[in-house]
């Protein structure tokens, strides 16, 4: 079986202006605050760029859209708080260009879907809700009414509500968030999965299982007092930027750093910080100490060495181990046997670097242990966060100041949506405390998740689809089957502040809701209303958005789950919908008696800088797992079988993207502008292969279905080989243009979390497409 067009979106094959350098030797620094003012200055304006920027992650400002990362203390801020990338998300959303119904009017919806996401997405913001009506070639627009009475028509003709699903990305907040697994679960789902699946999915299934609580255990706090700080699987220098700014703190405090990552990623190798004269004008700070060039895939099989070497050293809390923890005589057991081949294969590193890393951690008396998608996106994802929490243990690393585990997360409130419930399998627990609150009656069957919501749609159990945000048919794995599944379903509804694929890639019938972004002032219910956010340390606080609306017909997420809510459960049910949106004091109200912890919630999130959510193991060492202990897991070491001739490719972001969202063609720190199409290879991989560096292939994955036993391959065409330091037999290239090639069968063991870390691929040459110029022309090779 093979899936694979030929055909890529006819913008998206590079024109041949690609350009390599050596890359940049440190980030941040006076060139990131130029990019991020040019980008300002070039879609908002002067007056909009100084007010919106200066405003973004101040106290009474408004939460910045990009990542996770939480926020100096209140006082502690400075008057820039914010990152290039941080810079580029606000404009993104902030921008002056409109989609408006003469952009659909002018654009078949069959021309949209030849292009791609970035072209989608410079488009500006869409203005008007618009609908697809069954057989017709353009969007046009549809009254708020008319749109809620269509979407509440179909609910009803549905056999169930089951099969429908109702999608959330991490942008949005968490009254929106709340609200919206309200009306889902009253219309008698719980067919509520989000980006998390795809994401830190495996961080939740394995810190529950280790710690009994899914969510990481430090504060910024911790970071400035650590003596130690693992940075694995995590590019922060593009991904979590300010996170740089905290790592050149502990270093000032004299923390040492151990970077474990295939790639020398900038960030993690030195860092000019921009809010310090030093930083601008100065060398910047080295930011590792220590570099582990782990093969990919390779982290489960590092940290169970770095365990036997604890063990065997006897660097041990064994206090903590005596008190706190179980299972942890047969983990050492499971230790005695490790096979340091297999390790030394797994990870492509020496004896000596693994026993470097693990002295540094013996001889720390406070360490913190940071990831993210380089070590969830893998078969083996959840097992790996287990012997991270392993090694965590053997040195009492959780509960006390400048330790834990630190799972750095994504979107901006992808952790405070599953605190409010947006998850397919929440307890029962909230599910009674929601019901008691609401008076609903809550569905108790498990919903799907993301991969098995696709298959629903593929083979027509679900037939309709409604993304709270993100961009679903790019964002998931397995591009040409999710797109089919989504062209069989019969209604797909995107709330959403920008064009993107999956407004375009469609069902027989298909809506947009535009709606307000975080920037934007919200006056629902004519008061001026304020939203809150957690970050990835479990803080919650408030935003409040300065800019007008984009246009006079965009409403609040809150305001459009109430009118779709009211549409569907009709006026007299049994949630009050117009009161909540009124006042989402209301909802706040709601949140307080439902989610552990929240108790106060409306009164605690206008404290400056808000509050801290409550976390067993972190603030008492108390830890609510199966044993009401502190659980090692001892798992097998899996090294994944490549063939010869294959390598196995990580699909990673750019310097100039935020997910699908795709900024500009300019990944800075890694030296390669003008193009996403290529595909980065060590030199002597490349060479060994016949490939010739710059010459053009085809990615090509190989895949065997473990149930079924089936092999299929899938291609993602046209891409260029560029030579690039890393250890030998691995890859990587950009998401989501690799998205072809993740298979929706290959997710991880226990969480489900598509594999977008390893797939095994062979790169076949092709001749260059038609139409491209001198594609070898200018190209300066980066030295390895
Ligand atoms: N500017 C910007 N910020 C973002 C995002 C964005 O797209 N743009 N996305 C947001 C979201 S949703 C998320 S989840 C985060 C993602 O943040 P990251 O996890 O930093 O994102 P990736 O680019 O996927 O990078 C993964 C890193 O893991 C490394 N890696 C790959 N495979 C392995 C492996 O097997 N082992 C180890 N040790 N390392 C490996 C890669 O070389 C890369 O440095 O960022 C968030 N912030
Ligand atoms: N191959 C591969 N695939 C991956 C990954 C990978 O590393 N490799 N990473 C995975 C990860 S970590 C994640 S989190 C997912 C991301 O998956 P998603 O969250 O689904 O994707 P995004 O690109 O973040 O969504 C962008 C869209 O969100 C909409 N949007 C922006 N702001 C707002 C807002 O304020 N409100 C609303 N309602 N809509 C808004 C815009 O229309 C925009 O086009 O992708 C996953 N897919
Ligand atoms: S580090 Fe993340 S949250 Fe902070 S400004 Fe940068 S993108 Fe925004
Ligand atoms: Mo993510």
């Amino acid at each position: 079986m093979a899936f694979w067009h030929r055909e890529a979106p006819v913008d998206d094959v590079d024109e041949g202006d690609l350009t390599l350098s050596d890359g940049m030797h440190s980030a941040a620094g006076p060139v990131a605050v130029g990019v991020a003012m040019k980008r300002g200055l070039e879609q908002m304006g002067v007056r909009r760029t100084a007010g919106t920027l200066l405003r973004l992650n101040q106290v009474e400002g408004f939460d910045c859209q990009g990542c996770a990362w939480p926020d100096p203390a209140p006082g502690h801020r400075h008057a820039a708080e914010f990152c290039e990338n941080g810079a580029k998300a606000v404009t993104e959303e902030a921008t002056k260009r409109r989609v408006t119904p003469e952009f659909f009017a002018a654009h078949p919806v069959a021309e949209l879907a030849e292009r791609t996401d970035y072209w989608l997405g410079q488009q500006g913001r869409i203005t008007h809700p618009m609908v697809l009506r069954e057989g017709a070639s353009h969007y046009v627009p549809i009254s708020w009414d008319d749109a809620a009475a269509m979407f509440a028509e179909t609910m009803a003709g549905l056999g169930s509500p089951d099969e429908a699903i109702f999608y959330t990305s991490g942008r949005v907040s968490n009254e929106a968030a709340f609200a919206y697994q309200l009306m889902v679960r009253s219309l008698g789902t719980n067919n509520l999965p989000d980006c998390s699946n795809m994401c830190h999915e495996s961080t939740s299934v394995g810190l529950a299982q280790a710690i009994g609580v899914g969510k990481g255990s430090v504060s910024l706090e911790d970071l400035y007092r650590a003596d130690v700080i693992v940075v694995a699987g995590q590019n922060p220098g593009t991904n979590h930027p300010r996170m740089l700014s905290a790592l050149e703190e502990a270093k000032k405090n004299g923390a040492k750093i151990i970077a474990i990552n295939p790639l020398k990623e900038t960030g993690l190798v030195k860092f000019r910080n921009p809010q310090t004269p030093r930083g601008m004008v100065g060398p910047g700070t080295e930011i590792a100490d220590l570099h582990l060039p782990v093969r990919v895939n390779g982290d489960l099989a590092l940290f169970q060495a770095i365990g036997a070497l604890l063990v065997e050293w006897d660097a041990l809390d064994h206090d903590f181990l005596a008190r706190h923890t179980a299972g942890y005589e047969e983990y050492r057991d499971h230790l005695g046997s490790l096979d340091w081949d297999a390790v030394l294969r797994a990870t492509g590193l020496s004896r000596e670097q693994v026993t470097e890393a693990a002295r540094m951690i013996a001889g720390s008396s406070a360490t913190i242990y940071c990831w993210a998608m380089g070590v969830t996106q893998h078969r083996n994802a959840v097992a790996t966060v287990r012997e991270i929490a392993n090694v965590a243990f053997l040195r009492g690393d959780i509960g006390k100041p400048g330790a834990g585990l630190c799972p750095v997360r994504g979107h901006s409130n992808v952790q405070g949506d599953r605190t409010m419930g947006i998850w397919e399998k929440m307890p029962g627990s909230f599910l009674d405390a929601l019901d008691a609150a609401t008076g609903i009656t809550s569905p108790r069957e498990h919903g799907l998740d993301t991969v098995d919501s696709i298959r629903a749609m593929a083979e027509g159990r679900a037939k309709v689809f409604l993304g709270m945000g993100g961009n679903f048919v790019s964002a998931a794995p397995d591009t040409a089957v999710t797109e089919e599944a989504f062209r069989g379903a019969q209604l797909t509804v995107h709330v959403s502040t920008k064009l993107n694929r999956s407004h375009v890639v469609h069902a027989r019938q298909a809506l947009i809701l535009p709606t307000m972004g975080r920037s934007e002032k919200d006056l629902t219910g004519g008061v001026v209303q304020r939203v809150t956010v957690e970050d990835s340390m479990s803080a919650v606080h408030a935003s409040h958005g300065p800019l007008e609306p984009a246009s006079p017909h965009l409403r609040s997420e809150v305001d459009i789950v109430c009118l779709l809510a009211t549409a569907c459960l009709g006026e007299d049910h049994v949630v009050d919908w117009p009161r909540l949106r009124a006042d989402y004091t209301e909802i706040r109200r709601l949140i307080a008696q439902v989610v552990p912890g929240a108790a106060a919630y409306a009164e605690k999130v206008d404290a400056p800088g808000g509050f801290v959510l409550p976390h067993g193991p972190r603030d008492t060492r108390t830890f609510p797992t199966e044993a009401g202990k502190a659980t090692f897991a001892a798992s097998p070491i899996d090294v994944l079988h490549v063939p010869e001739g294959r390598l196995l490719l990580q699909t990673l972001r750019s310097h100039d993207q935020f997910n699908t969202t795709i900024y500009g063609l300019d990944d800075r720190y890694r030296g390669i502008k003008g193009g996403r199409r290529v595909v980065m290879v060590h030199p002597d991989d490349a060479a060994d292969l016949g490939l010739e560096v710059g010459g053009w292939v085809d990615l090509v994955s190989e895949w065997t279905d473990t149930e079924t036993g089936e092999a299929s391959e899938r291609r993602a065409p046209w891409f260029r080989v560029v030579a690039y330091d890393q250890p030998r037999g691995c890859a990587a290239a950009y998401y989501p243009e690799t998205n072809p090639l993740v298979p929706l069968g290959s997710t991880a063991l226990e969480s489900n979390c598509p594999t977008s870390k390893s797939v095994i691929v062979r790169l076949e040459r092709v001749d260059a497409p038609t139409g491209v110029v001198g594609s070898d022309a200018g190209w300066v090779v980066p030295t390895a």
